[in-house]
């Protein structure tokens, strides 16, 4: 590990100035600052990833590539410099040039390759890796446009393009000697020759798939990971032909057709839109990948024999999938192998994580889309479900209906899900109930024809961002106690229950609590212009806008407590400010109008002077990773309020946990395994189980207007709702969509069911807020136990049970 000087850096990012921007540190920019930050730091990260790319080469293990459409990196320089140990010397150095750091960490815009769980798990497992020394690839794509930016203009979301790449790009390092190319539509000739069936990839489109490379630092140490980001590009600059016809729009347009691949990502989160631009994405990912994969391996080996041995491609969801069958073609039609030496190859080096068990998201595409794009793939598939659909014959003979619910294709559609089980030696969840769910629920009948294949890794999340970062004066006050050993064996925090009768540490903790709760509220202040109380209990609630995650039963419970506190003047309340950060699908129209009812509900509670100091309900914008590490740290009530059984994990109920916030959530996801984690004492559990919420939705006679008939508080709370807020707006369709139909027809995420347990719940937080000893014993008692949900524990497990590599960290 090198180590850094005040005075280097200063000198280096004067040079960067000079030679990138022809800029002395006077007339430069704050952005071009910024830029030369970047440049430093990027240099002393080229030449580790080199290294680590060679070394890690030499020693030929297993090598581990993970294929996901969305990376949610967040921004990159502080982490680097804080990952490098370089974090002191760059904020040194940028004080005498005359700027504050944290400005200059400001300057990045965070790229937003990835809406919510999915593409923030992959991040944080780039960098787990980098850190406990896997040989990682990351492998997705470089969207021009990542996720919209979400202005909230009169109470509604408009959504914003985001120019990421202006202050991203300098991560990035293109290596125009690895571009591969993409073969779109066309035509499939096969022709028998010599006794033996070849193929002919006939009138396609190509696609020029260029990487560029970012490097992701490890903690303390040289190893680099990296993360190789594919860019559509066409192979010609016009169309020619079209051109001297006098064909200009039509000499563009196929120029554009092809780089369109790349320019934004799909912003539906849990949610299938269908469209064939994001078919085209799917095959460009796997298609530039599998051949990058295949070309580096043959470059080294010679062949594509041990090419399983060497190399594990896990797919996050089913959105890689269709890397199974173009592996096949690779071996097959490039490589001259038969299929069943090339599906040995393909079915043992491909790993299977599903991350979301929502109806509307089981991935299908219709079979002429497939064809349509993928003439040749849709051959494979169609081979692959042929003798499938055989081996199932001996599982269930003459069950025709089962044997076409597990068929790959069927009724016109690809079933993303079946292919991925079928051709992955291992399938997992990403919790512990997620996982059971998976086996008993989902995949039954694949999990009795391949019992070995299913595993649980639950999720983590990486520490040194979430923890370190974000919270420094939490970590610094964590080391005084424990020593600094936590930050690369996260496990060490247990070491922390040791202190649950130091009164003095409990009295820090809080204080440390409260200037993180000073810092977002002066972030309120700026940008929301509202003052809030600091005695109030920061109640959060960030995550994407989903029906199943419930942000609906947050807000009508906050309309009670309104009536609450608006019929009962003298009664002494706990204070609380409500938080909402969420962006919700542009076509969701469910979501955004409970965007729009938060905001009628602030609208009208913030206004009214009988609320004051009492309640108080805050919407920020714009919710991305940078947000995330300033809310985190400030929460101290997190809620994971979704309906039991749909969240297959969640990750910012860990993140949360690791800042001492204590949770108000169901049984679902990972809360099971917090609320194992920290006891039942130690978290705020409401709600049906996941059994109960399971056999309920399919009893068909869940009536929620029962709900509304017999609890008085949620029947005024709905009403007033439907009625509206003093801003005008009303919301008879959301109440309607929650009680107007009849039974097993309306409310469909059960919100009107678990609600008196959830006001039950939340009347047990004002209790113990009273105490605020115990409440800071609570705290105290999430954090030291937040460990075991730290991504370096999940990446271990990954390693040492999915991907059989070697890793020197032990948990
Ligand atoms: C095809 C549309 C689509 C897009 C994204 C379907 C599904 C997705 C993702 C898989 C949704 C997602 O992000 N799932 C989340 O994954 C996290 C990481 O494992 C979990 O913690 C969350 O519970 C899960 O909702």
């Amino acid at each position: 590990m090198a180590t850094y000087s005040k005075n280097g850096v200063k000198k280096e990012i004067i040079g960067k100035l000079r030679r990138h921007f022809s800029r002395d540190v006077a007339e430069a920019t704050r952005e071009q600052v910024y830029q030369a930050c970047a440049l430093v730091i990027r240099d002393a990260l080229t030449d580790r990833m080199i290294y680590t790319q060679n070394e890690l080469n030499e020693q030929g293990g297993r090598q581990v590539h993970y294929l996901c459409m969305e990376f949610l990196v967040g921004r990159s320089l502080r982490s680097n410099a804080f990952n490098l140990s370089m974090q002191e010397a760059l904020e040194g150095a940028l004080a005498d040039l005359g700027y504050e750091a944290q400005d200059i960490f400001a300057e990045e815009e965070d790229p937003g390759l990835g809406n919510g769980g999915l593409g923030r798990l992959a991040a944080c497992y780039m960098d787990s890796m980098a850190t406990i020394g896997i040989h990682g690839n990351g492998y997705s794509i470089r969207y021009e446009n990542g996720n919209f930016r979400q202005k909230i203009e009169n109470g509604v979301q408009v959504e914003l393009p985001s120019s990421w790449l202006d202050t991203g790009a300098v991560w990035q390092i293109s290596a125009m000697d690895d571009v591969r190319e993409v073969r779109i539509g066309g035509a499939v000739n096969s022709i028998w020759q010599d006794g033996k069936l070849t193929v002919e990839h006939v009138e396609y489109t190509p696609v020029l798939a260029v990487p560029y490379d970012m490097p992701i630092s490890g903690y303390h140490t040289d190893n680099v990971a990296r993360l190789r980001l594919w860019q559509a590009k066409s192979p010609i600059a016009l169309d020619m032909q079209a051109f001297s016809q006098g064909d200009y729009l039509g000499a563009v347009e196929k120029v554009a057709m092809a780089e369109s691949i790349s320019k934004v990502l799909y912003p539906e989160d849990n949610h299938l839109a269908g469209q064939s631009l994001r078919l085209k994405q799917q095959y460009f990912l796997v298609s530039a990948t599998a051949q990058d994969i295949c070309a580096r391996h043959k470059a080294h080996y010679g062949t594509l024999e041990n090419f399983a041995e060497k190399n594990v491609l896990h797919i996050n969801d089913t959105h890689p999938a269709l890397v199974i069958p173009e592996l096949m073609r690779i071996l097959m039609d490039e490589e001259g192998m038969g299929w069943d030496g090339a599906w040995h190859i393909v079915s043992q080096s491909v790993a299977y994580t599903n991350h979301t068990v929502t109806p509307e998201s089981l991935e299908c595409w219709p079979t002429d889309l497939v064809q349509a794009h993928m003439p040749r793939i849709m051959m494979i598939l169609a081979e692959i479900n042929e003798r499938y659909c055989q081996e199932l014959w001996n599982y269930f003979p003459g069950d025709f209906e089962r044997i076409s619910s597990l068929a790959i294709i069927a009724d016109g559609q690809v079933r993303m899900a079946n292919l991925a089980i079928v051709g992955s030696f291992s399938v997992n969840g990403v919790s512990a109930l997620h996982s059971d769910i998976l086996k008993e629920r989902v995949f039954a009948d694949q999990y009795h024809i391949y019992p070995a294949k299913f595993r649980n890794v639950t999720n983590g999340i990486a520490l040194r961002r979430w923890l370190c970062e974000a919270n420094p004066e939490l970590t610094s006050l964590i080391a005084s106690k424990i020593g600094n050993g936590f930050i690369s064996h996260p496990s060490e925090l247990q070491v922390l229950r040791n202190f649950g009768g130091d009164a003095v540490l409990l009295r820090d903790l809080a204080a440390v609590k409260r200037r993180n709760k000073e810092r977002l509220a002066a972030y309120i202040k700026e940008h929301n212009h509202i003052e809030v109380n600091l005695d109030s209990i920061f109640d959060v609630q960030a995550k994407r806008l989903h029906g199943y995650k419930r942000q609906l039963l947050n807000i009508i419970h906050v309309v009670d407590m309104y009536h609450f506190i608006k019929n009962n003047p003298h009664v002494s309340v706990v204070p609380r400010t409500v938080i909402f950060a969420s962006k919700a699908s542009p076509n969701d129209t469910m979501a955004k109008r409970t965007i729009q009812l938060m905001l009628s509900v602030a609208h009208q509670v913030n206004r009214d002077p009988d609320m004051e100091g009492k309640l108080k309900i805050i919407f920020l914008e714009d919710y991305r990773v940078s947000l995330a590490e300033l809310i985190m740290p400030a929460a101290e009530l997190s809620e994971q309020i979704s309906v039991a059984g749909r969240e297959a994990s969640g990750t910012g109920n860990m993140k949360f946990m690791m800042s001492g916030a204590l949770t108000i959530g169901t049984m679902d996801g990972a809360n099971v395994e917090i609320c194992q984690a920290v006891g039942s004492e130690n978290i705020f559990i409401f709600g049906m189980g996941a059994e109960e919420a399971q056999s309920l939705a399919a009893s068909g006679e869940y009536y929620a207007r029962d709900y509304y008939n017999t609890n008085p508080a949620l029947k005024e709370a709905l009403d007033h709702i439907r009625r509206g807020f003093d801003d005008g707006e009303e919301y008879n369709d959301i109440v309607s969509a929650l009680i107007d139909g009849g039974p097993g027809k309306t409310d469909h995420f059960m919100v009107c069911r678990d609600y008196e347990s959830y006001g039950l719940a939340q009347e047990r937080v004002d209790q113990m807020y009273r105490r605020p000893e115990n409440w800071n014993y609570m705290s105290l008692v999430n954090i030291a136990n937040s460990g075991r949900f730290a991504a370096d524990r999940s990446v271990a497990e990954y390693a040492q049970n999915i991907w059989r590599v070697h890793t020197s960290f032990a948990y």
